[in-house]
Formats: C-alpha cells, sequence, structure tokens
C-alpha cells in the first residue's frame, strides 16, 4: 500500500498518467506468474578475491588498485574481497536459504587463461568454477554465467583493450574455452555485463578502469568492437555447442529510464536513452540493426563541424550489421534508476566528448528517495516506463533481469532495501500484466562486495558481509528474509514483517 501510494505520487510528480493497474488497491498478496525464476547476483572481481592464488594473474582492476590503491574510496581492492575464492560453499548455502531458481556469477579470464589466451588453461581455475558449479547443481540452482564482467587482462589491456579489432578473436578463443569446460552443465550465458559501463566509464571517462579518458573516441571504438565480440560468441556457441548443450545466450545491458523535464523535451530524452542504451540495444534487437539513426547522425554532424576527416563515431560493415542483428537469445537488463532530462546545453561537457555529441543534461530530483550510491533514487515508475519501452521498441523481447537493487551503508535493518525491492518488483510485475515477455529477476547483489570506485563503502547485499573477520562471515539482512518469503510465497505480500530469528535453508532445494 505505502509503495503503491508512492508510485503514483511520483507518477503524478512527474506529470504522467498513473498507470490504472497500479491505481487499485493492493490490500491482498499479490501473485507472481509461474515460471518467473529469482535469483541473485554477483561479479568475480567484487566477491573471489584470491587474486594471484594458484596461478591467475593480474586482470585490468588488479592492475589499477595495486599501481594506486587509492583509486577507490577507501583505499581497498578485491584482493581478498569476500573470499568467495574460498568460500563458495557458504555462497551456496546462501541461495539455498534464499530458495534461489539460479544465481547469476560471472568468470575471470585470467583464473581461466593466465596468458590471456588458450595456449596455457589454468587446470586450477577451471577446477574452481567447476566446483561452484557442481554445489549449485547439487541443490537444483541454475548457474548463470557472466563471460565478461569488467575484469579484462591486464596484457590485453596494453594491446589495446577493447579498442583494438583483434578483441573479437582473443574474445571468441576464452568463450570457446568456457563453452567447451562448462557448456554440458551450465544453460544460461550472457557475453557481457554493461556494455556503457565498460566502454562509457573505463574508456571515456575515468570511472571505471582502465581509465583511458580519451573522449569523444575511445568508448566508440569498444562499443563497435564490444558488439562484434559478443556477436561472434553468440554464433560460436549457437554453431558449436546449442545443439549438444540446449542452453541460451545473450547480452547484459544497463539501461536507466530517461523522463523528459517538460512536454518540449521528449526528443532529446529519446535520443539519450538511444545513446545510452539504444547503443547497444538498437545493433542486436531492432529490425533494422546497426547503431541508432539519431546517434549516428548527431555524432557525424559534430564531428563534420569540429572538422575531423569522418566520423568520430565507427561504422558497421554491412556482414558486422548482419552479424550483430539478432544476436541475443534474450535481452539481460540491469535497471537501477531514473533521471530527468531536459535539452539546456551543460557547459561541464569537454568537446570532444560522448555528452557533448548527446546534448543536453541529466538530473535528479531531490524529492526521490536516496541510496548510499549518489546515483541511485528510487522511482519504481522509471522500471514500468523502461519495460514499457523495450517492449514497444524492440516487439517484446524475453527479457532477463539481470541486476535490480539498492545500496545502503550497512547495517541488518535495511527497510529501505525491502521498500526498493518491493515497489519495482511491484513495478515490473505491471509491465508483466500488459505483456511484457519477463523470464527471470535477480537481485543484486546476493552479498556486499568490492563496489568498483566505491571500494566498501556502499552495500548492496541482501546478505552483509563482515570484512573484518577471517571468515568473511555472512549474514542475512531483513532484506533477505523478504526475498526469500517472496520466492517462497511466489507472491509479494506488502505487510509481511519477518521474524529475523534465524536463517534456515529452504527445503524444497
Ligand atoms: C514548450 O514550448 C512551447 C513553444 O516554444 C512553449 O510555448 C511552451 O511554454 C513550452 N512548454 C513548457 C512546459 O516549457
Ligand atoms: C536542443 O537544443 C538545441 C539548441 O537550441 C537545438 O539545436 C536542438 O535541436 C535541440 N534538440 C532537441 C532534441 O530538442
Ligand atoms: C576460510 C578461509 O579460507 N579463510 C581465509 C580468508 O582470507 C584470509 C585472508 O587471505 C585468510 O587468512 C583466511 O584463511
Amino acid at each position: 500500500m505505502l509503495q503503491i501510494a508512492k508510485y503514483c505520487a511520483l507518477s503524478a510528480l512527474l506529470a504522467l498518467a498513473c498507470n490504472g493497474k497500479t491505481i487499485q488497491d493492493r490490500h491482498g498478496p499479490r501473485k507472481i506468474p509461474d515460471g518467473l525464476m529469482f535469483g541473485a547476483a554477483t561479479a568475480s572481481y567484487q566477491i573471489e578475491g584470491g587474486w594471484d592464488a594458484d596461478g591467475k594473474t593480474e586482470n585490468i582492476w588488479d592492475y589499477m588498485t595495486h599501481k594506486n590503491p587509492c583509486v577507490t574510496d577507501d583505499c581497498l581492492n578485491g584482493d581478498i574481497a569476500n573470499d568467495s575464492y574460498n568460500q563458495y560453499k557458504r555462497d551456496v548455502e546462501m541461495m539455498r536459504e534464499l530458495g534461489l531458481d539460479f544465481y547469476r556469477f560471472s568468470l575471470s579470464w585470467t583464473r581461466i587463461l593466465p596468458s590471456s589466451f588458450p595456449d596455457k588453461i589454468n587446470e586450477a581455475g577451471i577446477q574452481y568454477y567447476n566446483n561452484l558449479i557442481d554445489e549449485m547443481l547439487r541443490y537444483n540452482i541454475e548457474p548463470m554465467i557472466t563471460l565478461y564482467h569488467w575484469d579484462l587482462p591486464q596484457k590485453l589491456q596494453e594491446m589495446g583493450g577493447w579498442t583494438n579489432p583483434h578483441i573479437v578473436n582473443w574474445f571468441a578463443d576464452y568463450a570457446r574455452v568456457v563453452f567447451e569446460h562448462f557448456g554440458d552443465r551450465v544453460k544460461y550465458w550472457i557475453t557481457m555485463n554493461e556494455p556503457r559501463e565498460i566502454c562509457y566509464q573505463g574508456y571515456g571517462d575515468v570511472t571505471k578502469a582502465p581509465k583511458l579518458n580519451i573522449k569523444g573516441f575511445a568508448e566508440y571504438l569498444c562499443a563497435k568492437n564490444l558488439l562484434v565480440a559478443h556477436a561472434n560468441a553468440y554464433h560460436i556457441y549457437n554453431n558449436e555447442f546449442k545443439a549438444k548443450f540446449g542452453g541460451v545466450i545473450g547480452i547484459t545491458v544497463s539501461a536507466h529510464w530517461y523522463e523528459p523535464e517538460t512536454e518540449n523535451d521528449s526528443e532529446i530524452a529519446d535520443q539519450t536513452m538511444q545513446f545510452e542504451w539504444g547503443q547497444y540495444l538498437h545493433p542486436i534487437f531492432s529490425e533494422s540493426g546497426d547503431f541508432p539513426v539519431s546517434m549516428k547522425e548527431k555524432i557525424a554532424t559534430k564531428s563534420a563541424a569540429q572538422s575531423f576527416a569522418r566520423s568520430r563515431l565507427p561504422e558497421f560493415t554491412a556482414d558486422e550489421v548482419a552479424l550483430v542483428k539478432g544476436s541475443s537469445d534474450f535481452l539481460g537488463l540491469n535497471h537501477y534508476t531514473t533521471y530527468l532530462v531536459n535539452n539546456k546545453t551543460s557547459d561541464i561537457n569537454s568537446v570532444p566528448s560522448y555528452y557533448d555529441d548527446l546534448g543536453g543534461t541529466r538530473y535528479q530530483s531531490e524529492d526521490w528517495k536516496a541510496a548510499a550510491s549518489i546515483w541511485l533514487k528510487e522511482v519504481p515508475s522509471g522500471f514500468y516506463n523502461l519495460l514499457t519501452r523495450l517492449r514497444n521498441l524492440y516487439n517484446n523481447p524475453t527479457i532477463m533481469i539481470t541486476e535490480n537493487g539498492f545500496s545502503t551503508r550497512g547495517g541488518l535493518e535495511d527497510d529501505d532495501r525491502i521498500d526498493y525491492y518491493v515497489s519495482y518488483l511491484d513495478a515490473m510485475l505491471d509491465a508483466i500484466d500488459e505483456g511484457s515477455n519477463i523470464a527471470a529477476y535477480a537481485a543484486w547483489s546476493l552479498m556486499d562486495n568490492f563496489e568498483w570506485m566505491r571500494g566498501y563503502t556502499e552495500r548492496f547485499g541482501l546478505y552483509e558481509v563482515d570484512y573484518k573477520s577471517p571468515q568473511r562471515t555472512r549474514t542475512p539482512r531483513k532484506s533477505a528474509y523478504v526475498y526469500k518469503q517472496i520466492i517462497r510465497a511466489r507472491e509479494i505480500d506488502y505487510h509481511y514483517k519477518p521474524q529475523m530469528t534465524g536463517m534456515t535453508i529452504d527445503t524444497r532445494k
């Protein structure tokens, strides 16, 4: 009830019609459709630790944090993190406590291929992931593997990383090794996690490794090569493994909802979405393929005005357009928050740069409920609007929500996180009621972890991790009890008040 009232109040604030279905009072619990899978997500560098264990070599996050420890807010790194390299059995126990249908985790490229290439396969790395996968399958928890969640081998970075077109082959070789070793047991595959964060933040800015900051160029080279590498890996799985193993493979993008500030800002809001996530989704999920037209035009026009010989956005060849188009069995979606957009020129943009190419200004309302992360505000209507837009733009693709969550500064009584989860799940159910084809939902995150540049200062976990204890002790927060109840009852009960009296393993598992 509380959530619904807020949902509509926010919509009114944004001068939107409140979606009819959400207006109705929900006194009773709301059913979750059959077949929707529930999970939780993590990523290798954020939880594994064991940075140099048993032959693993440096990736770009190891390298960056070792070279300059205070690149992160707390001057800490992922050397040990949660020690999941050693504690994976406890991790699986937590999945059983929650009653998860699936668990999304990523593989460390340099743990499997210490030279970056398949000339030498690290058996200890393969064994670690076999142990984790087998432990999950013992309890009927489906593994969902992300091949690339930001921890590129440092050696490949020194050869240009995602700006070097040869990475299409490097990634293909790595993907093939992974499919060969784990494909018999793993049915859900994600090639890349969040291309925008990889390319824009890592290559066009300084907010992720490798902090290249070559604005208006490197992020576009990265985007093209990453999409071709993704598509190539998709076709490798389809051609060489799918008939034998029968799994599905897709890509995960991050997508905020961008709400026009006034009726006059809808065009810039649309263009913002075409840049921010259409850049990666349009080439794969649209009927025409290729980068979005408005994005190609804006960057070409700016580039010409700036006296460049050609557009700073590289072109796909016709063969590449065809290779990339349709190269995903599902759309993996990470969604957290919403921004307002207007077409006022922002004077903080460098020229040339991605945001100068795009234009307009993005900001968040002071009235929105804030998480610990500066970029994260709670706006469930934005989730509904985004899911509706994706359904309409891309012919209702199968969507797997691969991340959604809320950060705090720690503590077990996390009512704000519960409020976020319940209201976002509610918004998701509204979209499902109207026809959105949503197959899975993963909470970010199973447990607290290394939050990239924020170190351990921002906590996203259903389980709290004690970084002072040698075992990295994990304790369920109140939100873990609520999530468990939603999964077990397959309904959202807006009045559920958990007794935090000790977590037991769900007997179904
Ligand atoms: C939108 O633009 C029109 C034409 O310039 C103007 O009259 C109107 O006031 C604008 N609306 C808002 C909400 O700013
Ligand atoms: C934004 O404003 C600029 C400068 O006034 C204008 O040229 C451009 O067409 C506007 N773009 C959109 C999408 O409204
Ligand atoms: C159980 C276990 O392996 N704990 C290890 C966690 O990490 C610390 C620091 O590396 C080790 O000292 C513990 O033995």
